[in-house]
């Protein structure tokens, strides 16, 4: 395949499916998460922490492991932990995520907690003998998820669905499980679709910035979709809580303005009426629902409309790959290459430790 703009990034995303499938046999084939559930405490508070798209893993996770085990779970930026280490809660389970294993942060996080908190860490990559898999006490590897691209797509996704089953797990949830188990063939179905309707809201126009908009689970997705937006099409991209939106950030509504609403069904009501007010206002909208009510239907520009009728906590990970569709597009749109994205490196090595980083870290 010639060496076209991006080639790596847009195979990895639209491989998601299949990777799902393939993550989720191995750790059922491994029972790694039965193990898991078997070493680590039911009844305390779980810390998920990350950097960049793994924090914003992480708050998808948290949310996720609130709603579907009912005890509380918080996410942190691992820089939280490393410059504000009272901010975590004694006594909690601390959760790392980190796609390469690599990151300082992360590292420095799981040695302070391991080594002078005295706490066994659970660690989540997509590396294989890492200096993060080395300090944690036990580690869910997801090899078949990793990319060649610096951004995260599959790796965010299956690390998430890897999160949510163990979730599932702990809490007996058997029809939570077995909704994720459906995803990978569901979400496949829908992917053409996706694809499609987003490459031609990226050919129909351009857009000066984005706003994405999410609450619950999808908050957390609404955050990777404007890390994407930003990552891949270095354009002008912010996060809100839905109903949060209203407080002060709607007065930046425009036509030039894409303003996209991730649509939850517990919250559908409130968020659609957010989604026609900005309508009103003259701002340019996405949705993308599960399935969409007439007032979204009348309120959305573009719809994306998944069609995977499973619960909506289980939807979450295919609720991001139109973000990362929309990030790739707009950036190959505007003459960049989204396999490299500016500024960027797969891992961020703080103070320059070449032993740390991979290759081509920034230092
Ligand atoms: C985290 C991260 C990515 C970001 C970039 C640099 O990496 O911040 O989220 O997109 O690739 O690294 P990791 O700790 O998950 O490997």
């Amino acid at each position: 395949m010639k060496n076209e703009a991006g080639n790596n990034t847009i195979s990895e995303i639209l491989s998601e499916p299949q990777v799902w499938r393939k993550c989720l046999d191995e750790l059922e084939r491994t029972k790694t998460l039965e193990t898991i559930r078997r070493k680590f405490p039911d009844e305390v508070e779980y810390v998920f922490v990350g950097c960049g798209s793994s924090y914003y893993l992480a708050q998808a996770a948290a949310a996720t492991w609130s709603l579907i085990t009912r005890s509380s779970a918080r996410a942190l930026p691992a820089s939280e932990i490393m410059l504000f280490p009272k901010l975590l809660p004694e006594p909690c389970q601390p959760v790392l995520i980190s796609r390469s294993g690599f990151t300082s942060e992360v590292l420095e996080a799981a040695e302070y907690l391991e080594r002078r908190r005295n706490m066994r860490t659970l660690a989540v990559t997509c590396g294989s003998n890492t200096p993060l898999e080395k300090l944690a006490a036990s580690t869910i590897c997801l090899p078949a998820a990793d990319e060649r691209s610096t951004v995260m797509t599959r790796s965010y996704t299956s690390m998430l669905l890897a999160l949510q089953s163990l979730a599932g797990l702990r809490a007996g949830d058997t029809g939570f499980l077995k909704a994720l188990r459906e995803l990978p063939e569901k979400a496949e179905a829908s992917l053409p679709g996706v694809n499609r309707t987003i490459q031609s809201l990226v050919d129909s126009r351009t857009f000066a910035d984005y706003v994405f908009l999410g609450h619950g689970p999808f908050y957390g997705v609404a955050q990777e979709a404007m890390l994407k937006v930003k990552e891949m099409s270095c354009s002008y991209a912010q996060c809100f809580h839905t109903l949060e939106f209203r407080h002060g950030p709607k007065s930046i509504v425009s036509p030039e303005t894409l303003i996209s609403f991730f649509l939850s069904d517990s919250g559908s009501e409130a968020e659609t009426g957010v989604l026609a007010e900005v309508k009103d206002l003259g701002g340019t909208t996405l949705a993308i629902a599960d399935r969409a009510d007439p007032t979204a239907r009348r309120a959305a520009d573009y719809l994306i409309e998944l069609s995977l009728d499973i619960p909506e906590v289980a939807r979450a990970a295919a609720m991001i790959v139109p973000g990362q569709l929309l990030g790739f597009y707009t950036g190959v749109r505007k003459g960049l290459n989204p396999d490299e994205p500016r500024n960027l490196t797969r891992v961020v090595v703080l103070g320059g430790d070449k032993d740390g980083g991979l290759p081509g870290a920034a230092t």
